[in-house]
């Protein structure tokens, strides 16, 4: 295929499905990874892309989705999150675990799997979300932290063994952006809602444009890491809110 091709992995909603909107704007074929098979074919025949089911807590999905895809320019490594935000002495083991599959092994699995064909395409470009969370610790942040913090040790270590190959690699850690990912950590849309209460969190549609804007600079150019936050955060507990 001469059109160049994104892969997304979390791409059913939120950061992923902007990202994807974005990528397919900006001509790229969009490949689209996620559970939710309805919401992700909906996506692609709006942008003409292709839906494959991707579990990224799978290994044998993740095998799957990869070898369905014969051509890959840029990865976006989007599926994560977090499940609670329980203290560390209360911490529950089995959703550190899940948030260490879901985080870091997701993107282990995902880049491997991707990596023949980034190198290939001679130009590839790797971009993974992370988060505030991925140098920030905070009270509440245990699981999460530790699975971020690995994900921005992977992505360190992943550009320095690439040096002199043709991938590229960025890393994006947004602070509040409101998308399902409150709602997942908090089991309730009313809890959610309020951690977004008298502030204006960024949405999708803001870390979309900066993907977009990684994936558009000539090759040479490296981006290796956007930080970023609503004007009304300052760290992941300074938060300013109207009232
Ligand atoms: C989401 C940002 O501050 O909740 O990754 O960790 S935060």
């Amino acid at each position: 295929m001469s059109q160049k091709v994104a892969v997304i992995t979390g791409a059913s909603s939120g950061i992923g499905a902007a990202s994807a909107r974005e990528l397919a704007a900006a001509g790229y074929h969009v490949v689209l990874g996620a559970r939710r098979m309805d919401r992700l074919e909906a996506l692609a025949s709006e942008l003409g892309g292709t839906a494959l089911h991707l579990d990224v807590t799978d290994k044998e999905s993740v095998a799957a989705f990869v070898a369905a895809i014969p051509q890959c320019d840029v990865l976006l490594n989007n599926a994560g999150g977090a499940l609670d935000l329980l203290s560390v002495e209360e911490g529950d083991e089995s959703n550190w675990l899940r948030m260490y599959e879901m985080n870091v092994l997701s993107t282990l699995r995902v880049t491997q799997g991707l990596l023949p064909a980034l190198k290939a395409s001679g130009d590839g470009l790797i971009i993974t979300i992370g988060s505030i969370a991925s140098f920030e610790a905070y009270e509440g942040g245990g699981g999460y932290n530790a699975a971020k913090f690995a994900v921005g040790a992977l992505v360190s270590v992943l550009r320095k063994e690439l040096l002199g190959q043709p991938v590229r690699v960025t890393q994006i850690d947004p602070g509040m952006v409101e998308t399902e990912f409150s709602v997942v950590r908090l089991g309730d849309q009313a809890a959610a809602d309020a951690v977004y209460d008298g502030m204006t969190p960024l949405v999708a549609q803001d870390i979309a444009e900066m993907v977009a804007f990684v994936a558009t600079r000539p090759s040479h150019v490296n981006i290796d890491r956007i930080v970023t936050m609503p004007r009304d955060q300052a760290s992941a507990k300074r938060v300013h809110r109207a009232g």
